[in-house]
């Protein structure tokens, strides 16, 4: 049974950054409410009622994962490390966005799959093998028949993603050899839970996954979890091994520590996903609290990065260009444009001395580390950031 936890009220789509600000715009602004359940039957926490994904996956997608010098090292570390631990003659990407991972690999030995058409161009433009199609039973098969069977699948930041998980493993299934492996990443619930990145929620993640979660899914597509890692990568990631149940691969030790570590936390409980509602609502207080003292105390205040993450915590706690003058973006398409529901304007990144900002919100704290050596200046001349993770507060 589902039950709701979490309401995050009314929200846009996160990939809809608008180019104008004309009435018919905002007029043709589509919202959807964001609530989160638990199911008590399998653990999964997931958006009540996902959007619908071809509205969010067009031709005109905004995120580029090669922003990024800390996911460009963490993908190329990645892509070395699963090709000398699986040696896979042929591997397919589901959710390649800019070539990012697969740019590691030699374009004869690796697929990409991309519904976004635009970044699907880039990446078929650079040589690979790409299909520009959403992953689901009638892709693998066509795959299968075009190329043959997959030694490795890597997926990361795609799978939580997708609504219908079902179909979705059970074309990774069809589409492995026998002792071919499936190796995919995505936000941790635990990782939510416990730094209350509650931005984590939006219409992209459809789900947040556990491994209490994920191993019901799989086993009843005939797959098994057989090695398990927490990343440090996007405020704290899950990473999962998965192979045939019949493969010649043991469950790894880790396989064990994490279910226990799961249960005592409570992921398999309604009362964990409440109490952390609750701090949730506290962050939201606590938040507009210092926002309007620094407003009133005459404090420029902007927001660093206009991820699709901070799209939920702008229109959940009402945040607008009143309470943050501009938002700064590394990725061109995003620049000159404006966040989507509040509408904050977009701005290249800019000389935060020479602008006299006071105050940056991290919008991508999962950065910090990255954007605090990138604005080292700003910081020495007394510039601050502010994060919510986990609690409200300036660094
Ligand atoms: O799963 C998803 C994640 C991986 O990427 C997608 N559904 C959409 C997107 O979500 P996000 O926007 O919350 O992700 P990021 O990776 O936290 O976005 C960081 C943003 O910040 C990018 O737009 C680039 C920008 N940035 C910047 O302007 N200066 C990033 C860094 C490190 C910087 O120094």
């Amino acid at each position: 049974m589902k039950k709701v936890f979490l309401n995050l009220l009314k929200q846009p789509i996160t990939n809809s950054y608008l180019s104008n600000k004309k009435k018919s715009t905002l007029k043709s602004e589509f919202f959807y409410n964001l609530s989160i359940a638990f199911d008590t039957k399998n653990y999964l926490v997931s958006i009540k009622k996902p959007v619908n994904p071809k509205k969010q996956y067009t031709d005109k997608y905004a995120h580029r994962a090669s922003q990024s010098k800390t996911m460009n090292l963490a993908f190329k570390k990645t892509a070395n490390k699963l090709k000398i631990k699986y040696k896979p003659k042929l591997s397919l990407e589901i959710g390649s966005n800019d070539g990012v991972f697969i740019k590691n690999f030699h374009k004869k030995n690796i697929i990409a799959v991309e519904p976004c058409k635009n970044l699907a161009r880039l990446t078929n433009k650079k040589g690979f093998s790409t299909y520009d199609k959403f992953w689901d039973i009638k892709l693998s098969r066509k795959i299968i028949k075009d190329k043959g069977k997959l030694g490795l699948i890597y997926s990361a930041n795609t799978i939580s993603h997708i609504p219908n998980l079902k179909e979705t493993f059970k074309a990774i299934s069809i589409s492995l050899d026998k002792n071919g492996v499936f190796v995919f990443e995505d936000p941790y619930i635990g990782s939510v839970l416990k730094h209350n990145s509650y931005d984590q929620f939006y219409d992209e993640h459809v789900h947040l996954f556990s491994f209490i979660a994920i191993s019901n899914i799989v086993k009843k597509q005939n797959l098994k979890i057989i090695d398990v890692e927490i990343l440090k990568t996007h405020g704290g990631s899950i990473r999962f091994y998965v192979a045939k149940s019949d493969s010649k691969y043991k469950p790894t030790s880790s396989v064990k520590k994490i279910y226990k570590s799961e249960i005592k936390m409570g992921l398999n409980k309604l009362s964990a996903y409440k109490k952390f509602a609750n701090r949730v609502k506290k962050s939201k207080q606590k938040l507009l609290e210092l926002l309007k003292k620094l407003k009133k105390d005459n404090k420029k205040v902007i927001s660093y990065g206009a991820t699709y993450k901070s799209a939920t915590i702008f229109n959940y706690c009402n945040i607008g260009p009143d309470l943050i003058e501009f938002v700064t973006d590394s990725t061109s398409n995003k620049q000159g444009k404006y966040t989507p529901g509040k509408h904050i304007p977009i701005l290249p990144p800019v000389d935060m001395v020479k602008e006299k900002i006071d105050y940056a919100f991290l919008g991508a704290w999962n950065f910090e580390k990255e954007i605090k050596e990138k604005e080292k200046n700003f910081i020495k001349k007394g510039g601050k950031f502010i994060t919510h993770v986990p609690t409200i507060k300036i660094v």
